[in-house]
C-alpha cells in the first residue's frame, strides 16, 4: 500500500478521498468528528504493517515476551501521540492547514480513554508507552470498561458523579477480534474423577461468560529504526454462544453478564457489588492466561519452557488470580503434575505492590469466593496448605505467625499473600517505599523470600509529559542541547550547562509564562475565575484522598487569608500566589468530597473579596483527567507533594511537574525522596515529618492534636472557622472534618505539620520574588529529571525483572 503520510499532498488528497467514501458526503459537509474518524482510521491502517511486523518478529526470533496485566490503563487520548512517535505529525498538520482545518481541533474530538482512577492507571498506560518505544515484546491485558472513570461536575461546590461513555461515538484506535474470543466459566461444581490411578479435576461451571478481544496498538516511538507496534489487549464481557444456564431467564443473564465489563470498580461496598468486582478480575485474567498459553503453544508445542519464553506481570494484587489459574491450565488442562506445574508457574509471575495502605490490600471472602470460583478455590487452597507447611517447619513454635502470613485466614483469601508466594518477583515503586515493604509492612516474607524483593523507581513517558505537552520547553531544548534527550532522558543534564546564559533563562521564563497564560485561559472560559500568570502558580493535582491532605493545602490557604487581612507588612511583603487543586473523590468517600466542598467554599470566600483578591485566589479545576494534567504540568511554579511521610508509594505527578521545571514543595515521602536527593533543598522546598517519625507515632499510640489547636493560634483560628459560620451559613458542613483532625487524634499529621508547611510555603513565597534565581531552580529541576522517564523504569523492569530483548527487525 502507498504511504498515505509520504508527504502532505498524498495525505491531503488521501484525507479527502476517504471521508467522502466512509461517509458519502462531499468533504466540505462533513463534520469535525467524522473528519477526526478518518484521519484516526488512516493512521490505525498505517501502523497495521508494523503492528504484523511485531508479531512476526516475537514468534519468529522465539521471544520472550511480558503480559502486563492491570486493572487499569489510563491511557488518554492516542492521535498526537501516536502520530509524534510515528513522526508523521508535520505532515498531516501541514496537509490539514491547506484544508484549513488545525490539528488541534481535531485531536479535541478524541474522547480521554479513563480506564483508571489514578496513578496506578496512568503508570500502566506509561508503561505501555516505554515497552514498546523501546522495542520490547510486551502487552497489556485488561478490561474494557464501558464506563471509564465518572466525569466530575462541580454543582454548588459539590462534587456531581455523571457517566463517562467514552464509547459513545464509537473508538477509533480499537480492533474487535471475535475470532479470538475465550468463554470463562462460572459457579458450578469440581467433578473429581480417577483416571489412570490419578485424581483428575474438572470444573463443570454452571454458566460461561464470553470474553471478546479488542485490540488497541501501542505505536513505539520510530526513532532509532524501532518498528514495534505492541497490544493493548481489552476483553469485553458477551453471553456465550454455548447453552445459557438453566436456573435463570436469558434477559437476567445477559444483563449480569453484561456488567462485568460495565463499570471500573463498581461500588464494592454491597456483597453484590464484591461478587461483581471479583468476577472482573477472573475474567480479565482468565481471558489473558488463555491468550498466552495459546500463543505459547502455537510457537513452542509444549508449556515446558512457558516461563523461559512468558512473565505475566501482575499489577497491585487484582491480577493475582494469574496464580492459581495458570495452575489450573496446567494441571487439569495440560496434565502436569503438582510440583512442576508449580516449577513453572512461580517463575513466571512477577508483582508490584503500589500501596501500604492496609485498607486497600484486597481479601476476598470464602463464602463470596468458594461458589464463584470452585476449582481456583480449591487450588488456591492446596497452594496455601503446601506454603502453610513451610510456614510451620520455619516457624515450629510461632503458631501465630504462620497464621497471619497464610494465604487464608479468618475467612478470607489475602490476595497480596497469594500474588507475595507465586510471584518470583516482588517490587515497590520507590526506594522508600520498597524500604517500607521489606522492612515494616512484608517483613516476614522479606525474610523468606529475600531474593524475590526489588525497588523499581516508577517513571513517566516523557514523550507525552514533555514533547507533547510542553512544545515551548521542548523547542528551547531541542535548539540547545539538540535532540538526543528524546530518546535518552539523562541527556537532559545538558540543559544544566546554559543556566547562566541569559537568553536560556528568558526563554524559560516565557516558556512558563505561556503556558501559564494557556491553564489561566481554559480555567477562565470553563469557569469564570480570573488568574493572573505572574502570581505563583501553585498546583495540587491528584486523587482526593486523606493521606495525600489536599486539607492541609486547603487549610493554609485559610490561615494566608487571615494573615493577609491583618497583617499589612506581610502583605507588602507576600507575592501573589494562585492555588489550584483539581481531584475527583470515590464515589462513597464521604470525607473526600467534603473536602471538595471545603476548598470550593475557601475559593468562594478569597475570590470575592476585593481586600485580597489581587494577591490570592483559589480554584477547583472540575474534571481533572489526563488530557487536563496535558495543560496543567507545564503550567505550575510549585508542585504540591505535601502526603503523610510513608503513606505515598511513590507518586508520579511529582516527576511531570519536575520535568516541566516546577519545584517540589513536599514531604520526604515516595518518589519526593528521589527528587530531593537529585535537586537538593536549594531547588526544592522540603517540611515535615519524616516516615520513621510517623512510624513511631504511630507505634506510640498517635499524638495529642488538642495540645497544638491549645497553643498554635493559627490552627486554632482555621479550626474554629471550619465551624463558625465563616465560610458557609451551615456550621455543620465541616465539623466532621474539625473532628477529623482534633477528636478522632489526627491519623495523618495535618496538624503536626502545619507549622513546618507554612514555613516552606513561605520560603517559596520569598524565593519567587528573586526572578533570575527562581528560573535557575527550575533550570536545574527540569536538567535532573532524566532519572523519571519511564524508559528507564522499563530499562530496569526489562534487566532486571522481565529479561527480555528489544526485537529484531527485518529492514
Ligand atoms: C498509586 N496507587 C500510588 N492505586 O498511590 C502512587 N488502588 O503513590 C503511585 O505512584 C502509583 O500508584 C503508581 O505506582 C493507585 O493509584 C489505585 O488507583 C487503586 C485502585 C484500586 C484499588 C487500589
Amino acid at each position: 500500500m502507498a504511504n498515505v503520510f509520504a508527504n502532505k499532498k498524498t495525505f491531503k488528497e488521501t484525507f479527502q478521498t476517504r471521508v467522502e467514501q466512509i461517509y458519502g458526503i462531499k468533504f466540505e459537509e462533513s463534520t469535525p468528528h467524522q473528519r477526526y474518524f478518518t484521519l484516526g482510521t488512516l493512521v490505525r491502517e498505517y501502523i497495521s504493517s508494523n503492528w504484523i511486523e511485531t508479531n512476526e518478529a516475537i514468534v519468529e526470533g522465539k521471544h520472550k515476551q511480558v503480559y502486563y496485566f492491570s486493572m487499569e490503563f489510563l491511557m488518554g487520548r492516542l492521535l498526537t501521540n501516536n502520530i509524534m512517535n510515528l513522526g508523521i505529525r508535520p505532515v498531516i498538520e501541514a496537509g490539514l492547514k491547506e484544508l484549513d482545518i488545525e490539528l488541534n481541533e481535531l485531536e479535541k474530538i478524541e474522547a480521554d480513554a479513563g480506564l483508571g482512577n489514578g496513578g496506578l492507571g496512568r503508570l500502566a498506560a506509561c508503561f505501555m508507552d516505554s515497552i514498546a518505544s523501546l522495542g520490547l515484546p510486551g502487552h497489556g491485558n485488561g478490561l474494557r470498561y464501558r464506563y471509564g472513570f465518572f466525569e466530575q461536575k462541580i454543582i454548588d461546590g459539590y462534587q456531581v458523579e455523571v457517566p463517562d461513555k467514552w464509547l459513545q461515538r464509537g473508538y477509533v484506535w480499537e480492533v474487535r477480534k471475535s475470532n479470538e474470543s475465550v468463554e470463562v466459566p462460572f459457579y458450578g461444581y469440581v467433578k473429581v474423577e480417577k483416571i489412570d490411578g490419578r485424581e483428575v479435576y474438572t470444573h463443570i461451571p454452571e454458566e460461561y461468560v464470553r470474553a471478546v478481544p479488542y485490540d488497541v496498538p501501542v505505536v513505539g516511538d520510530i526513532s532509532n529504526g524501532n518498528k514495534t507496534v505492541d497490544t493493548l489487549r481489552l476483553w469485553s464481557s458477551e453471553p456465550t454462544e454455548n447453552e445459557y444456564p438453566k436456573n435463570m431467564s436469558a434477559v437476567e443473564y445477559e444483563k449480569g453478564v453484561r456488567n462485568i465489563s460495565e463499570f471500573l470498580y463498581p461500588d464494592d461496598s454491597t456483597e453484590e457489588g464484591k461478587i461483581l468486582r471479583l468476577k472482573q478480575q477472573y475474567f480479565f485474567v482468565a481471558a489473558g492466561v488463555r491468550w498466552a498459553v495459546r500463543q505459547h503453544k502455537e510457537t513452542f508445542g509444549t508449556l515446558d519452557n512457558f516461563m523461559d519464553k512468558n512473565v505475566l506481570h501482575i499489577n497491585d494484587t487484582h491480577p493475582a488470580l494469574i496464580v492459581p489459574e495458570l495452575m489450573r491450565i496446567l494441571i487439569d488442562e495440560e496434565g502436569y503434575d503438582w510440583d512442576s506445574a508449580w516449577a513453572i508457574t512461580s517463575k513466571t509471575c512477577a508483582y508490584t505492590n503500589h500501596t501500604i495502605l492496609a485498607e486497600a490490600l484486597e481479601k476476598w471472602p470464602v463464602r463470596l469466593f468458594q461458589p464463584l470460583l470452585p476449582r481456583i478455590y480449591m487450588i488456591t487452597e492446596e497452594i496455601n496448605r503446601r506454603y502453610c507447611l513451610e510456614l510451620l517447619n520455619r516457624y515450629a513454635d510461632q503458631p501465630q505467625k504462620v497464621a497471619e502470613l497464610a494465604i487464608i485466614g479468618h475467612n478470607q483469601v489475602r490476595m497480596a499473600h497469594l500474588a507475595i508466594v507465586g510471584s518470583f518477583s516482588i517490587n515497590g515503586v520507590a526506594q522508600l517505599h520498597t524500604d517500607i515493604l521489606t522492612q515494616i509492612e512484608m517483613k516476614d516474607f522479606n525474610e523468606m523470600y529475600p531474593e524475590r524483593f526489588n525497588n523499581k523507581t516508577n517513571g513517566i513517558t516523557h514523550r507525552r509529559w514533555l514533547l507533547h505537552c510542553n512544545p515551548e520547553l521542548t523547542a528551547l531544548l531541542d535548539k540547545e542541547i539538540g535532540t538526543g534527550y528524546h530518546t535518552n532522558t539523562f541527556e537532559l543534564a545538558k540543559f544544566e550547562e546554559k543556566i547562566n546564559d541569559p537568553k536560556v533563562q528568558e526563554a524559560i521564563a516565557s516558556m512558563k509564562h505561556a503556558r501559564k497564560q494557556a491553564l489561566a485561559e481554559r480555567i477562565y472560559r470553563e469557569q469564570g475565575v480570573q488568574l493572573d500568570p505572574n502570581s505563583i502558580f501553585d498546583i495540587q493535582v491528584k486523587r482526593l484522598h486523606a493521606y495525600k491532605r489536599q486539607l492541609l493545602n486547603a487549610m493554609h490557604i485559610m490561615y494566608l487569608y487571615n494573615r493577609l487581612k491583618e497583617d499589612q507588612e506581610f502583605k507588602a511583603n507576600f507575592h501573589p500566589q494562585s492555588f489550584i487543586f483539581g481531584a475527583k473523590a470515590a464515589s462513597g468517600y464521604y470525607f473526600a468530597k467534603k473536602v471538595i466542598k471545603l476548598i470550593n467554599s475557601i475559593a468562594e470566600k478569597v475570590n470575592n473579596d476585593p481586600d485580597t483578591n489581587q494577591l490570592l485566589k483559589v480554584v477547583f479545576v472540575e474534571n481533572y483527567n489526563v488530557t487536563y494534567a496535558e495543560l496543567i504540568m507545564p503550567a505550575a511554579d510549585l508542585s504540591e507533594q505535601i502526603s503523610t511521610a510513608s503513606k505515598e508509594a511513590s507518586g508520579t505527578g511529582n516527576m511531570k511537574f519536575m520535568m516541566n521545571g516546577a519545584m517540589t514543595i513536599g514531604t520526604m515521602d515516595g518518589a519526593n525522596v528521589e527528587i530531593h536527593e537529585l535537586v537538593g533543598d536549594e531547588n526544592s522546598f522540603i517540611f515535615g515529618l519524616t516516615a520513621d517519625e510517623v512510624n513511631n507515632y504511630y507505634q506510640n499510640g498517635g499524638y495529642n492534636p488538642w495540645d497544638l489547636y491549645n497553643s498554635d493560634a493559627r490552627i486554632r483560628r482555621v479550626l474554629d472557622q471550619l465551624v463558625n459560620g465563616f465560610l458557609t451559613p451551615d456550621t455543620e458542613e465541616f465539623r466532621d472534618i474539625f473532628n477529623a483532625v482534633t477528636h478522632n487524634g489526627d491519623e495523618y499529621f495535618v496538624l503536626k505539620d502545619f507549622d513546618s508547611y507554612v514555613r516552606a510555603q513561605e520560603k517559596a513565597n520569598q524565593a519567587y520574588k528573586n526572578r533570575q534565581h527562581w528560573i535557575e531552580m527550575s533550570i536545574r529541576n527540569i536538567s535532573r529529571s532524566g532519572k523519571f522517564s519511564s524508559d528507564r523504569t522499563i530499562q530496569e523492569y526489562a534487566d532486571q525483572i522481565w529479561h527480555v530483548e528489544p526485537l529484531k527487525f527485518k529492514k
